[in-house]
């Protein structure tokens, strides 16, 4: 009993370790795999496909449903699959010319372009033996734009990488469409279309085209609640690893990367920034408009300065971006999306070096008012921040709150010249007076050299553009605070994010003031009650602040529909007096008595 109980344990454990082992492996290779994809950053998506043809058009009838994702025709205006083929017979072959996505997609800085190879329309760009539902099959012309791509992609230096439908196939009689949910396929079904469609179509496309870069699936739910079994997962997965062993493989392959620590990057949701720094690979695909395929009725394009912002932000969070483009069926790129990846490119040609390569740095990804921040760290030990303006201060003064070393210079990335920027340096506090304004960059960028790597006072409230402090529901040290909080989006957004104090509570924020002076506080609450009671003070060192709560009554958000909500209005509580500049703790006590109020902010300037 004894020795077996000992075996036992001593399976269990080898079991464990070897878990471990293969998943410390297994992240290990993925970590060397991305390297190129974490210095990229930036990479172009082309829709391009029959549906190109139909321009979110078919007889006559715009496409069906509200989300207007033109490359969904096929299925939302229940198309019949040889009517749908005839869309072909609209390319106009001899305009053709995949070469110049790739020309356009360098001349926008992006390092990569992923083509739906085949979308969920089932229909293959390249000559598929396995599949006749394929572009050389009912063409005349014979063309195979992988191979034609592949080609410009190698003689212009981008990465090639695949979108492959796997999940979804509208063509294939037992590949997923959503339908299915009504009339199902039983798994053995489906199999056979994984079988004899998926697998080889995917060595195919890895076999013939030399070095793919990356293999991205859109199977945007987990595998658990689809059809696909994880073992079907997993034998395409190992089909990849055994051809290509240094191409990507993103999560929606169906596969988080918390269920398998060999999936590469994860891939957020169609649109979706980045809200958090993550130490993994992780992608944005974005579109410039709303549709992913060309539509013609799109109107809803996206500023370039949003789309450059954008960028930034993912970058500044360890992201990547992948931009969308749809060309028609002559191949054209309409002008609002070329122009647009132009004018990034050009803005990439000059500030480039604060995107490629580059990452997150340590201070709160919300810290500062003005805009973000990425940073890398040099080869020589030497680390360079980047201060991305999205909002230029109107006193031509920057505020930098958080680091606590002195920068050895500063200067604007988009002058050569590498002229100074003059700066203030104390504790944990940088001030930069800036030149003015030129209105020639989208954003403009400042570089602050270090001959380290600098360290951090973190938690510190930030000086805002306009020279005062907002201490709020998100920013107090009150870790528990957060669960709290109340946010929401009814009403138009005009309650705001408060916490609700019911018992006597006590909230405190960090912050560094850089110089003596008197500094002004306002408080911001909503307080429903009538009677008189509860009441709060603000305190700073030895000095403090005492009020009653007042009621703050409603406000009515649109006229007529009867939409009235809480009012939160601010009240200025006196003067806090500051002799030197140096580390504080401001604190807030409430008691709140019987009247319930809503804190929303203190104000300090
Ligand atoms: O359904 C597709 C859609 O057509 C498009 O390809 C996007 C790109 O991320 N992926 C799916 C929806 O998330």
């Amino acid at each position: 009993m004894f020795y077996l109980r000992k075996l036992i344990c001593f399976i269990l454990f080898v079991l464990l370790f070897t878990n471990l082992t293969l998943r410390i492996i297994a992240q290990k290779l993925t970590n060397e795999r991305a390297e190129w994809f974490k210095e990229a950053r930036f990479g172009m998506f082309i829709h391009w496909g029959l549906y190109s043809a139909a321009e979110g058009v078919w007889k006559g009838e715009r496409l069906r449903n509200s989300n207007d994702y033109a490359e969904w025709i096929y299925y939302r205006n229940r198309i019949d699959k040889e009517e749908y083929s005839e869309l072909i017979n609209r390319f106009v072959w001899e305009e053709i010319n995949p070469e110049k996505w790739i020309l356009l997609a360098k001349e926008a800085g992006m390092k990569y372009i992923t083509i739906t190879a085949k979308h969920h329309d089932g229909f293959a760009l390249w000559n598929s033996k396995a599949s006749k539902y394929d572009i050389t099959y009912y063409t005349a012309h014979h063309r195979d734009i992988i191979k034609e791509l592949a080609d410009a992609c190698k003689k212009h230096g981008i990465k090639l990488c695949f979108y492959y439908s796997h999940w979804i196939d509208w063509e294939h009689p037992y590949g997923w469409n959503h339908n299915m949910e009504i009339n199902p396929i039983s798994n053995r079904e489906y199999d056979i279309y994984w079988q004899e469609k998926v697998i080889p179509q995917v060595k195919e496309l890895l076999t013939n085209y030399g070095e793919i870069s990356m293999l991205w699936f859109d199977m945007w739910i987990d595998h658990s609640k689809t059809i696909i079994s994880k073992k079907q997962l997993m034998q395409l997965k190992q089909m990849i690893r055994k051809l290509q062993p240094n191409c990507l493989i993103n999560s929606r392959l169906g596969l988080s990367i918390e269920e398998d620590s060999d999936i590469d990057y994860k891939t957020l949701a169609d649109n979706q920034l980045g809200d958090k720094k993550e130490d993994f690979p992780w992608q944005s695909p974005g579109t410039i408009a709303h549709s992913w395929g060309f539509n013609s009725y799109e109107n809803q394009w996206k500023s370039t300065t949003s789309l450059l912002k954008w960028l930034i932000n993912n970058v500044s969070l360890n992201g990547n971006y992948m931009l969308n483009i749809g060309p028609r069926a002559n191949g054209e790129v309409s002008v609002e999306v070329s122009q647009r990846l132009k004018d990034i490119g050009k803005w990439l040609k000059i500030n480039g070096e604060s995107i490629y390569g580059a990452g997150a740095f340590d201070l709160n990804k919300n810290q500062h008012d003005w805009g973000k921040i990425t940073c890398r760290k040099l080869n020589n030990g030497n680390t360079r921040i980047y201060l991305h303006i999205f909002n230029w201060p109107l006193n031509n003064k920057l505020f930098l709150t958080g680091i606590n070393d002195k920068p050895q210079k500063a200067y604007l990335l988009s002058d050569n010249s590498h002229k100074s920027i003059s700066f203030k340096h104390s504790e944990a506090f940088t001030e930069l007076i800036l030149p003015s304004k030129k209105i020639e960059q989208l954003v403009y960028v400042i570089v602050l050299e270090y001959d380290k790597y600098p360290t951090i006072t973190d938690g510190l409230v930030a000086k805002t553009v306009d020279g005062g402090y907002s201490l709020t529901v998100d920013n107090t040290t009150n870790k528990k605070a957060c669960t709290k909080v109340i946010r929401t989006n009814k009403y138009y957004g005009s309650i705001p994010a408060h916490i609700q104090i019911d018992t006597i509570s006590e909230y405190s924020w960090n912050l560094y003031i850089d110089e003596p002076k008197l500094l002004n506080v306002d408080i911001s609450y909503s307080c429903q009650s009538e009677d008189k009671g509860g009441n709060f003070i603000i305190e700073l060192e030895n000095q403090e602040l005492k009020a009653e709560f007042k009621p703050t009554g409603k406000l009515v958000v649109e006229p007529n529909i009867n939409m009235h909500v809480d009012n939160y209005k601010s009240f200025n509580v006196g003067k806090f007096t500051i002799d030197k500049a140096g580390f504080y703790k401001i604190k807030l006590k409430i008691n709140p008595e019987n009247s319930k109020p809503k804190f929303q902010w203190i104000w300090i300037r």
